[in-house]
């Protein structure tokens, strides 16, 4: 076979300038005659799928119904969030503090519903904060953020966090190597010798979700970029792609894209499990924030840990293999049942699927083509199931309906297309617009996918929406899938700049969602049970008041005793024990965010006061029909 998987004129940067320049062509009528049929949820009826959706850049998740585009949340996650005073509240500020501190932004990529045997089981959802790397949990009954981890050892964690078949393990993988964290000052001209990358394995408890790091795998020095677990046959095995094989610490073209092939790193991550219960790990100096959400104080602790199990491949043979792939892997997806392991190389020209099975033929009889730095590097034939030729230009993404096919999204030449992953052959392809990144089919990732519709999350907007100025929202466009041709149904806006998606059927989530908190079971430090419990409590520069709020009045209304530079908290208790009733609370002249009270909750806004005088507070959110009455004074004295 002659492998020519290189498109030799043009690089990469000039393929980007391409898309900037070219639209789709029409590639036949693509919006069916009954699309608004399709898609429309009448008022009154629900979705049937819950899309979690990456914000990228906003650093938070958000909600939408699907099939009808409906935004229903924003979850905040490694960003503050004003409108609900998250990172704002004195409760939820130590969700975002880290090794450097208190950190209010990242920016994150990728979405991961949990799965028992493969198969979603509506529990929680994971997304990565890539800048300051980090993990977070979010609870599917309360739509909050329960629970964020640091990853030592980390430059980015773009390749995160990518769950094992029964969300055994959170994995990560670092984008820039780095020299350990115990390493200070090196040269970066020193990157061969110094520089590591870094695969977290994120222990996660199966009744608590508690997520702890497990172990920290020590590689070459390579970019993550992507990651898939094993499934089925494969159980037990990860698969990550990887890019600058060339080891250069500066990207530019002609340094990073150079090989014609870089590598799909394979993980035997039980083998792994067995060198740690053997003693084979090591525990290095590290240092990292745990942070945890508990729902019974309504209140974060936030935990700085020291140090870090490590494994290092060189104690630990038969554990890692390296599958060469073409040019700059991106995505690595694995299909339901866990044989077919597709690559797919950004500047590649065709769509590489490896077989599980052949692989572990191809490692039983030593099918090795070298090593790099001391790890097998596979036969790319011996492991090859073969390649989707001209599939489009740019794969990026690739997901799976269940029936046998995949859908592979193409930055390039903006397009999804349809291929049968056994007989390799492009059945459909349908433009989009413009230039996709990932793809999401409902349970596509999983052993089961739900199907039915697939999501393009396209990075340019252009000429599709009312034009907003230089910025316009990113776009997602909802195909069907269920018949022959896949069929443009629906454009819709999201916020951010989402990057991957994961959607699962509204019935795995509804019936648990939370209604509100039961204010017997409120252990909060400052709670108010009812308002013969509110007080005002002084201790030293410091005044407690002991607040409650039920329509449509606070307890107290009116405060005084406050003196300038006091360090004021209104730790407000919702007694509401109803659905969908929340109070806001905020005051006025405070260098702060309001805060939103859920039924049953007791939450804090800290308030130093710079001048003497009469300051009101009120409530944001409209609770009732007086609304507008519940509000109050506060009198401020002079120091
Ligand atoms: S990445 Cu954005 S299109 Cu960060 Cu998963 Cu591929
Ligand atoms: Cu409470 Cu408005």
């Amino acid at each position: 076979m002659k492998l020519n998987w290189v498109i030799p004129t043009f690089g990469f940067l000039s393929l980007l300038a391409l898309t900037f320049s070219c639209k789709p062509k029409d590639l036949g009528t693509t919006i069916s005659g009954d699309a608004a049929a399709k898609v429309y949820v009448a008022p009154g009826q629900k979705d049937e799928f819950y899309s979690f959706v990456s914000g990228g850049f906003n650093g938070q998740m958000s909600v939408y119904g699907i099939p009808s585009g409906r935004l229903l949340r924003i979850i905040p996650v490694f960003s503050q969030f004003a409108e609900s005073g998250y990172g704002y509240s004195e409760e939820t500020k130590p969700m975002l503090n880290t090794s450097n501190g208190f950190v209010p932004w990242d920016d994150s990529h990728h979405i991961a519903l949990s799965t028992t045997k493969g198969e979603h089981d509506g529990r929680w959802v994971f997304i990565n904060g890539n800048n300051t790397p980090r993990i977070a949990r979010i609870s599917l009954k309360t739509f909050r953020t329960e629970e964020i981890i640091e990853l030592p050892n980390s430059g980015g964690n773009h390749s995160s966090p990518f769950l094992t078949a029964n969300t055994e393990y959170a994995v990560a993988g670092t984008r820039f190597s780095v020299p350990p964290d115990a390493v200070a000052d090196v040269p970066i001209s020193s990157f061969k010798e110094n520089f590591k990358g870094y695969l977290s394995f994120v222990k996660i408890d199966k009744t608590s979700g508690r997520m702890s790091i497990g172990f920290q795998l020590k590689t070459p020095a390579v970019s993550f970029d992507l990651s898939r677990c094993g499934r089925g046959v494969s159980d037990g095995w990860f698969f990550f792609s990887t890019y600058n094989t060339e080891q250069a610490n500066t990207l530019l073209e002609v340094n990073a894209s150079q090989k014609d092939k870089d590598f799909i790193l394979a993980v035997n991550w039980k083998k792994a499990e067995e060198y740690l219960k053997a003693g084979k790990g090591k525990k290095e100096p590290a240092e990292y924030a745990h942070n945890v959400y508990d729902e019974r104080t309504h209140s974060a602790t936030s935990t700085m840990i020291k140090e870090v199990m490590t494994l290092d491949p060189k104690d630990c043979p038969d554990m890692l293999y390296f599958i060469p792939c073409p040019k700059s892997p991106h995505g690595c997806d694995v299909d339901p049942t866990g044989e077919y392991i597709v690559g797919s190389g950004k500047l590649a020209a065709v769509i590489p699927v490896f077989s599980f099975s052949k692989m572990i033929k191809a490692i039983a009889a030593k099918k090795f083509d070298g090593e790099f730095e001391s790890i097998p590097v596979l036969n790319y034939e011996a492991v090859l199931h073969g390649e989707v030729q001209k599939p489009g230009l740019g794969p990026l993404h690739t997901e799976f309906d269940g029936q046998g096919n995949a859908i592979t999204s193409f930055f390039v030449s903006s397009e999804l297309v349809k291929w049968n992953i056994e007989k390799l052959e492009v059945l459909d392809r349908v433009p989009t617009y413009y230039s996709v990144g990932h793809l999401s089919i409902p349970g596509g990732p999983t052993m089961k996918p739900h199907g039915k519709y697939v999501i393009a999350y396209n990075k340019i907007t252009k000429d599709r929406y009312l034009p907003t100025g230089p910025e316009l929202a990113q776009s997602a466009q909802l195909y069907s899938i269920d018949g022959n041709k896949m069929q443009l149904l629906l454009d819709f806006p999201t916020v951010g700049e989402p990057h991957y998606a994961e959607a699962l059927p509204a019935a795995l989530v509804e019936p648990n969602s939370v209604k509100f908190f039961k204010l017997e079971d409120n252990f909060h430090p400052y709670v108010a049970k009812g308002e013969k419990e509110t007080k005002v409590v002084r201790k030293g520069k410091e005044v407690h008041v002991y607040m409650t709020s039920i329509r449509s009045h606070f307890a107290p209304d009116n405060i005084e005793g406050v003196k300038v530079g006091d360090e004021v908290y209104f730790h407000v208790t919702n007694l509401e024990q109803d659905w969908d009733v929340p109070h806001g609370f905020a005051i006025r002249k405070a260098n702060n965010a309001e805060i939103l009270i859920m039924p049953g909750e007791t939450c804090t806004l800290k308030w130093i006061p710079s001048k003497a005088g009469i300051v009101p507070m009120y409530c944001t959110d409209f609770c009732s029909a007086l609304h507008q009455e519940m509000q109050g004074y506060v009198r401020v004295s002079p120091a």
